[in-house]
């Protein structure tokens, strides 16, 4: 034990301290083997504990403080209870999947249990005082997925100490940048890219952050001999550790169950980061993992007799008793009789979580089967009596509402053709629990409070007579640094961003004038620099992530997919990230510089934005617009378009271009074409030239492709035209099928069309390098032309004779 601690308190309040340690470390135990025997009876579906673990977390708890930051995984039950976030009633909420946010606040049951989140956000989505509350971000199953956002995390610190003015203007987001942020690993997650892509980050930023690995050994059944060169983590990682000068991180090893050390590695690494932002690793090795890994099977089958008996030899409970007992610290009855109270309260507590999960469902149980009973009195219908037997005896063991509404479903469908009373009743009932379970498990992927990115009134751009044509990249430039001027909290940094102003210039000059804090530079590392910005994010900075290439997003998309996109939805409104994701793309030239995946896009990234301008005015349009939301957003710039000439607006920095607004470009009558981005261009050459060719053509750019043509305007062109085309240059069934679905189903186009809805996309593989490489694989102004004329030679061969 630390001289620190022993001096600070009495006997009596150190013995306390001890015994509340060993009485939570208990119940996280105890809740862990009762959770255990849940799931074995079929009240929970899946359970992940915290056994082995929890003294190592207990210590690393006693120097977390209010306003620092948690970036962990599954295995932090004791942690999370130390911070008095978690009790073994949530345990058991989460474990049986109850839906209702005060009893299983980190997610309302979207996640599986012991995936902790401390909520950040109020209700209508303003930020609470983070300061005042101990943070935990939100956790996901995917291992080392909270790396990426660590950097950000412990990066905000050192961007609020560096700019006092600004610290001082943000009381709920710092506390003069001396917040640490804790991340915690299991050892084989340790073997994934984005741990030493973090690792890496964190320590040429020099940021406060402090990482545990919690090494048993082993993930899943497999040893470390196959995780980690030379099976030691610590040892891989001794090329990290700090020089004289204090570059790189602490780095200590200590045992799990060695009560006195952990507090001193712990107390030590927190006066490092706390006081001068430096970082540390602590491999917390001989952890046990006394019951396996989760539910799904057991560690008999993969560990040896002898690594068994270690696991009961060395059970960091068992030897923290040990060392309480050898102390002197309490008797063997003393720690007795907490067992004892331990058991009765864990006991309780899960009693108490299963009757409250149980109580609404058995109350609508009871209005079913009223129904029912109506229903069968007057309509023969044998089954509705065994129904109702196996719903009541469901009830004594577990009820979740699929059981009633399977049945009461099937049954609307088989009293359809009955004229009585209760057909309505038991409709009624249906909408309503279907009405009240899209609350519970459909909502929130989207921000719909006031700080949406979709309530951001528009602000055209204007222009006067003396307006001047410009290289695109200087709209870009200017805005950018009005918008720098004008808000404190922006920040961007990519790969090139800082010292050149980026490789297309577009932010020539901002670093020189901002400052390196605000404008930086990164290393190559795509999956951290997303991560960097989800961090920075949620502790109150207005961060831009680049992207230096779309092509190179893939890098970066596992945290925009798990993390950015689910994270609004995952908490249930708790957390979300207003970061700001720049790139460019579509064509230009070559294999990995020419990509325009928007159905890959799309579908990984719900939950975020996703805007495609077709130039710069509207580049900048966008980010003006999204700086002033909490909204998650990529806006892909086309990289074929910086130095093409646009007019520059008399109001930069200041217009706004709405989301989800599409923009008819050119007015016409046969048909409508619909498209964004780099193909803009192209369809408004093809529609000249088609024009001359007797046919007319609407062109709409869609703008967004999320949210997407909210107010329905596209389908009013095609009431118009009765046709439609949708041209992209991603693969064929990527973007344009995406659009499609859009206009034909959501906006009933189907109605109003003539001839068959088509697409027009780029070629199924990669675009080759070279001007013939581009001509020959995407789409061209003559293959627009083409496809169009072609779907007019169908409507009148006569007047547009085929043309091959
Ligand atoms: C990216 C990813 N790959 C695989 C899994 C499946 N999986 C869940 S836990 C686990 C083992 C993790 O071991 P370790 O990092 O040592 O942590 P522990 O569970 O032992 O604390 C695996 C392979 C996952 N959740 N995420």
């Amino acid at each position: 034990m630390s001289n620190k601690g022993k001096s600070k308190i009495s006997k009596s309040d150190f013995k306390q301290m001890i015994l509340d340690d060993y009485r939570l470390v208990s119940e996280v135990r105890e809740s862990g083997a009762l959770g255990r025997r849940d799931v074995l009876s079929g009240k929970g579906t899946f359970g992940i504990f915290g056994d082995g673990k929890e003294l190592a977390q207990i210590a690393l708890a006693k120097v977390f403080r209010k306003g620092d930051f948690r970036a962990g995984y599954y295995r932090d039950q004791a942690l999370m209870s130390a911070l008095g976030q978690y009790s073994p009633k949530h345990m058991f909420s989460a474990l049986y999947g109850d839906p209702d946010l005060s009893r299983e606040p980190s997610s309302g049951s979207r996640q599986m249990m012991n995936h902790f989140g401390t909520r950040f956000l109020n209700d209508d989505g303003s930020w609470r005082n983070l300061m005042e509350q101990n943070n935990s971000t939100s956790d996901m199953a995917c291992l080392a997925s909270q790396f990426p956002r660590l950097v950000g995390l412990a990066q905000a610190s050192q961007v609020y100490r560096d700019n006092p003015e600004l610290a001082k203007n943000k009381p709920g987001f710092t506390n003069g940048g001396n917040e640490i942020a804790f991340a915690t690993i299991g050892n084989s997650s340790c073997a994934e890219g984005h741990f030493w892509e973090a690792v890496n980050a964190i320590g040429v930023l020099q940021v406060p952050a402090i990482i545990s690995i919690w090494d048993d050994g082993y993930g899943i059944s497999v040893p470390n001999e196959v995780q980690m060169t030379k099976s030691d983590v610590s040892a891989v990682l001794s090329g990290f550790q700090n020089d004289e000068k204090g570059k790189g991180y602490e780095i200590v090893k200590v045992k799990g169950w060695d009560y006195p050390s952990l507090i001193a590695a712990y107390e030590k690494a927190e006066k490092l980061a706390r006081e001068k932002h430096i970082p540390s690793i602590i491999h917390v090795v001989e952890m046990t993992q006394p019951t396996g890994h989760s539910t799904s099977g057991s560690h008999e089958r993969y560990k040896s007799k002898e690594r068994l008996q270690f696991e009961i030899d060395f059970d960091c409970i068992k030897k923290f008793t040990e060392w309480i007992n050898e102390c002197g610290i309490a008797t063997a009855d003393e720690l007795a009789s907490i067992d004892k109270e331990v058991v009765a309260f864990v006991k309780a507590q899960k009693k108490e979580a299963w009757t409250e999960f149980q109580a609404p469902i058995k109350e609508e149980l009871k209005e079913v089967i009223a129904i029912f009973n109506s229903i069968a009195a007057q309509v023969n219908i044998p089954e509705i009596a065994d129904w109702i037997k196996d719903l009541n005896q469901s009830a004594m063991f577990g009820l979740f509402r699929r059981h009633f509404m399977s049945k009461a479903r099937m049954l609307l469908g088989m009293i359809a053709n009955e004229n009585i009373s209760e057909k309505a009743t038991l409709r009624n009932f249906i909408n309503r629990i279907n009405a009240e379970n899209y609350q519970r498990y459909n909502t929130k992927l989207y921000n719909t409070t006031s700080t949406s990115a979709l309530n951001v009134e528009e602000v055209k751009p204007t222009y006067d007579e003396n307006s001047e044509e410009v290289d695109a990249r200087i709209i870009l430039r200017d805005n950018f640094h009005h918008m720098f001027d004008a808000i404190p909290e922006a920040m961007i940094f990519g790969e090139d961003v800082g010292k050149i102003g980026g490789v297309n210039q577009g932010v020539e000059g901002l670093q020189e004038k901002f400052g390196e804090s605000r404008v930086s530079d990164t290393g190559i590392r795509e999956a951290t620099i997303i991560g960097q910005g989800i961090g920075l994010s949620l502790r109150g900075l207005k961060p831009i992530a680049e992207m230096q290439y779309l092509d190179y997003v893939i890098y970066g998309f596992q945290p925009m997919v798990d993390d950015i996109a689910s994270l609004h939805y995952r908490t249930h409104g708790g957390q979300i990230t207003p970061l700001i994701i720049r790139t460019r793309g579509h064509r230009l030239e070559g294999i990995w510089h020419s990509g325009s995946p928007m159905g890959m896009l799309l579908n990984g990234t719900k939950g975020m934005y996703l805007c495609v301008p077709r130039d710069m005015t509207r580049a900048a349009g966008f980010y003006n617009t999204l700086m002033q939301s909490n909204d998650p957003a990529m806006v892909i710039e086309c990289l074929n378009g910086y130095r093409v000439k646009e007019k520059l607006p008399n109001n930069i920095g200041e217009f706004r271009v709405p989301l989800g607004k599409v923009e008819t470009t050119r007015e016409g009558s046969d048909i409508t074409l619909v498209t964004y981005g780099s193909t803009w261009r192209i369809v408004m050459d093809a529609a000249e030239k088609l024009e001359r060719a007797g046919i007319s053509c609407e062109v709409i750019d869609t703008q967004t492709l999320e949210p997407f043509d909210l107010s329905h305007d596209i389908v009013e062109s095609v009431k118009k035209t009765n046709r439609l085309l949708v041209i992209d240059e991603d693969v064929p069934g990527g973007g344009t099928a995406y659009i499609l679905q859009k206009i034909v189903e959501e906006q009933d186009a189907y109605n109003y069309l003539d001839s068959e809805p088509q697409t027009l996309a780029a070629k199924s593989h990669r675009p080759p390098y070279g001007a013939d490489g581009d001509y020959f694989t995407k789409p061209s102004s003559e293959d627009v032309f083409e496809k169009v004329y072609e779907m007019m030679n169908e409507v009148s061969p006569t007047k547009y004779p085929s043309l091959y």
